[in-house]
């Protein structure tokens, strides 16, 4: 491959064979890639979404799906290999987006048959508009139809799993109608035609993420983390838009050192991309994919690493206006929220929500045991919560020392109200579903009325502590009690 050194392949493994605990011990703990085949057997798209000729099936598209709205960035094909530009340093931009139906998309698709991979008659420098439709939240615009099952691998997935019943970010004074899909959640399809692609990027959170080929075929190249210093600029500003330009090597003294792991996606297979791994992917087919991101207990850190040095890099930009900002602080918080989705405050209610969520199902595990005994052990699911919650009290002792909590935020988490809510039910519901899966265990029916009818004894935690957390430090109290409340159930059975 001109221009990059490849120096290994991505391990390729029968998921059927594949054990959790070994996806977990190889490739989510080690943070490696790895490609699972044998996994979307049963899927509706494997079959609704090709047609005979194993092509993707646009008229599918456009008569059940044809109005939804869709972001498709647009692009000159022979960008993606051949063409020399100077353009190679795209810093905070992607490609360029235009918005459009699904119908309109696909007219414009079956209009332009692309040629062999960029390569046309003259020497490659077409400027052949190719689209790519991305980030289309199709889970979230058709509730009713099941596309797909997320894999028992993949579905410890806090970030879906928490926007499906609240938002991560809700900006008052910019918040728009429209904002409401569009934030809702990280599960997206992908289409694209022959030629389409991904400039190079890691992914939004550095969480991690996973795309399933429905159809067609990709050409991944992935970075390890340990290398991801030697795609930016000298000064660590800019990071490089397509790795097959021609890169200054004054501009990127580093870029020629760094060494790729290329992989070839095929249909029905889908590829773990761990975090942090910077990657750039290339359409080889017309390909229709899914794509998840997704954070839990293993790469958490990951997030608040990534939300650290943005937080350092929005304030660093504004420091020369400190003096005359009357809430400094708080512009900060609002500007690492706009360049990263996320800012400190939202990321603490995520974790207290989540602790909370996590404290009740395992309070009613572990004191339901005996009856549960049944359906055979639950001590992996107990092991599952107590691992959620400890990882997530590390991350708030980090968390304790930054700025923005050192005084008076005037914002708190009341316990006993959120533990009211209907919308925290589903967060438990969805939280006991994903253990379910993930352990094979069924012990949603022995929860479920204390859950849906916030039995007291559920609040025992609660009530042994106090009735709101609003900061880093309580939060690191709150879940020392439930563990040590947790500990002393188990001893005493
Ligand atoms: O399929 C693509 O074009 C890009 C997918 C991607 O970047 C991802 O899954 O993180």
């Amino acid at each position: 491959m001109m221009g990059i050194e490849i120096c290994g392949k991505i391990d390729k493994v029968n998921g059927k064979g594949l054990s959790y605990k070994e996806f977990v011990e190889r490739y989510m703990e080690k943070n490696k890639p790895v490609v699972l085949t044998g996994l979307m057997d049963d899927w509706k798209a494997c079959s609704d979404w090709v047609d005979e000729n194993g092509q993707p099936n646009l008229s599918f598209f456009s008569t059940h799906f044809g109005k939804s709205r869709v972001q498709s960035p647009s692009f000159a094909i022979s960008d993606s290999y051949h063409k020399k530009q100077n353009c190679s340093t795209k810093e905070f931009t992607d490609q360029k987006r235009v918005e459009m139906s699904v119908s309109e998309f696909i007219d414009q698709w079956c209009k332009e048959p692309i040629q062999e991979h960029g390569l046309s008659s003259n020497n490659g420098l077409t400027d052949k508009s190719v689209l790519y439709l991305k980030d289309w939240h199709f889970v979230k615009e058709y509730l009713n139809y099941t596309a797909y099952s997320t894999p028992h691998f993949v579905c410890d997935d806090w970030l879906n799993l928490y926007l499906d019943s609240y938002r991560m970010h809700r900006d008052p004074d910019s918040y728009q109608e429209k904002d409401e899909i569009s934030c809702s959640d990280y599960r997206f399809v992908y289409m694209g035609a022959k030629g389409s692609w991904t400039p190079l990027h890691a992914d939004v959170f550095r969480s991690y993420s996973w795309s399933a080929n429905v159809c067609g075929k990709k050409q991944w190249f992935l970075l390890p983390p340990s290398q991801s210093h030697l795609v930016f600029d000298r000064n660590m500003k800019a990071c490089i838009y397509n790795i097959f330009d021609d890169i200054s090597e004054y501009l990127f003294p580093g870029f020629k050192k760094a060494t790729w792991l290329e992989c070839i996606q095929e249909q029905n297979e889908i590829i773990f991309v761990p975090s942090g791994w910077y990657h750039q992917v290339h359409n080889l087919d017309d390909t229709v994919s899914i794509n998840h991101n997704w954070f839990n207990s293993y790469n958490l850190c990951w997030v608040l690493d990534l939300m650290l040095r943005d937080y350092n890099e929005a304030k660093e930009y504004i420091e020369d206006i400190r003096d005359i900002c009357d809430d400094f602080e708080g512009l900060c918080q609002r500007n690492l929220a706009a360049n990263t989705g996320m800012n400190f405050y939202d990321f603490f209610i995520f974790l207290a929500r989540f602790s909370l969520a996590n404290s009740v199902v395992l309070d009613t595990l572990a004191r339901d045991a005996e009856n549960i005994a049944g359906i055979g052990s639950i001590s992996p699911i107990i092991q599952q919560l107590v691992q959620n919650l400890s990882s997530i009290q590390k991350i708030a002792l980090k968390m304790k020392f930054l700025e923005c909590f050192s005084g008076d935020q005037g914002f708190m988490l009341d316990l006993v109200e959120t533990h009211k809510n209907p919308k925290f039910s589903k967060l438990c519901y969805s939280l006991i579903r994903t253990c379910e899966s993930i352990h094979n265990r069924q012990v949603l029916s022995f929860c479920s009325k204390t859950v849906a009818t916030q039995d007291s004894r559920t609040s025992i935690v609660i009530q042994n502590f106090c009735d709101a957390v609003s900061s880093p430090q309580d939060l690191v109290k709150y879940i020392d009690t439930v563990l040590t409340e947790h500990t002393s159930i188990e001893s005493s059975e």
